[in-house]
C-alpha cells in the first residue's frame, strides 16, 4: 500500500478501514487527499483478501468540507484544467461494498464523499450540510443531485439553499443514512455490517450492487432488464451450484467468489 500522507489505512479480518486522517482542519479534503482516496478504494477493490471497505474521519468529524484554503485562488480555467473530479468520479466504480462511518461533521464534499458510500452508519451526533451556499459556491462533487435523488427536489432546495446542518434523524428521514449508533460505536457497527456481508456470496454482492445503483438513475424497465443479465450472469458461477447445493445438503455454502 502507497505511503499516504491524508488518509490511514488497514486491513482486518478481510475489511478494509480507511481513515481520513487531517485533525487539525477537520479533516477538510484536499485534492491529494481525493486522489489518495481513489488510489486506496483501487488497491482494495483488486485485493482478493478484502471483502468490503468502511470509510471513517474521527469522532469531531468525518470531513467539513473540501478544502477551502487550497481552493479559494481557484478560477475557472484552473479548475478545468486540474481535473479533479476525475478522481471523484473514479470514487462511483468501486465494485466491492463501501461502507461509511460518519461522525461529527459531515460538510460539503465531505457530505458528497459520505454520499459515494453504499451503506451508511452515522453517530447520534453527526450533522450533514451543505454550506457552500454561505461561501458563495454551490456543490461540485454530486451534491445536487444526490440529494434531490434521495429527497426530492423541494427538499433538497430548501437544506441547500439555508446551508444549514441536519441531525442524523433528518437524514434518517430523508434516506440518507442507514442506522444512528451511539458515537463510540459507529466504526464499530459499521465493521461488524461489513464482516457480515464479507460472508455473503462476493459475485451477488457486487452485481446487486451494480443492479442497485443503475436502477437508482434509470427506468424501471431498464433496471429489470440489467437485472436479468445478472441473474443469468451469476448461473455460470461457481457459487450458485455451491450454494444450491448447501441448500439441499443442509450446511453452509463455501463461497469462492467465482
Ligand atoms: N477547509 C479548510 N479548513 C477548514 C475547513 C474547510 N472546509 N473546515 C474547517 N477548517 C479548519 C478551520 O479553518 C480551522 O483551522 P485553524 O485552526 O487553523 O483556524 C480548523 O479547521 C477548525 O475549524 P473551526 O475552528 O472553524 O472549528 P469549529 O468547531 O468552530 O467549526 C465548522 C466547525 C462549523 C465545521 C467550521 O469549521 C466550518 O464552517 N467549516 C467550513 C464548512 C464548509 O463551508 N464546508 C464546505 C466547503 S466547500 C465544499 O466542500 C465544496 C465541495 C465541492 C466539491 C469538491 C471539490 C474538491
Amino acid at each position: 500500500m502507497a505511503d499516504f500522507q491524508s488518509i490511514k489505512t488497514k486491513v482486518e479480518d478481510g475489511i478494509a478501514l480507511i481513515e481520513l486522517n487531517r485533525p487539525d482542519v477537520l479533516n477538510a479534503i484536499s485534492r491529494g487527499m481525493v486522489t489518495e482516496i481513489r488510489s486506496a478504494f483501487e488497491t482494495f477493490d483488486k485485493h482478493d483478501a478484502v471483502k468490503a471497505i468502511v470509510l471513517t474521519g474521527n469522532e469531531k468529524a468525518f470531513a467539513a468540507g473540501a478544502d477551502i484554503d487550497e481552493m479559494m485562488e481557484d478560477d475557472a480555467v484552473t479548475l478545468e484544467l486540474l481535473n479533479q473530479f476525475k478522481d471523484w468520479d473514479q470514487l462511483h466504480t468501486i465494485k466491492k461494498p463501501v461502507i461509511g462511518a460518519v461522525s461529527g461533521y459531515c460538510f460539503g464534499g465531505g457530505f458528497e464523499l459520505a454520499l459515494c458510500c453504499d451503506i451508511l452508519f452515522a453517530s447520534e451526533k453527526a450533522q450533514f450540510g451543505f454550506p457552500e451556499i454561505k461561501l458563495g459556491v454551490m456543490p461540485g462533487a454530486g451534491g445536487t443531485v444526490k440529494l434531490t435523488k434521495l429527497m426530492g427536489p423541494k427538499n433538497a432546495l430548501e437544506w441547500l439553499w439555508l446551508g444549514e446542518p441536519m441531525t442524523a434523524k433528518e437524514a434518517q428521514k430523508h434516506g440518507i443514512i442507514n442506522r444512528i449508533v451511539a458515537p463510540e460505536l459507529v466504526v464499530e457497527e459499521a465493521m461488524k455490517f461489513a464482516r457480515t456481508i464479507a460472508d455473503k456470496a462476493p459475485l451477488s454482492l457486487r452485481l446487486i450492487k451494480e443492479s442497485v445503483r443503475y436502477a437508482a438513475d434509470h427506468s424501471v424497465q431498464d433496471g429489470m432488464q440489467l437485472e436479468r443479465k445478472n441473474f443469468y450472469l451469476l448461473f455460470s458461477s461457481e457459487d450458485q451450484k455451491e450454494g444450491m447445493k448447501a441448500f439441499t445438503e443442509k450446511r453452509y455454502p463455501h463461497f469462492k467468489g467465482k
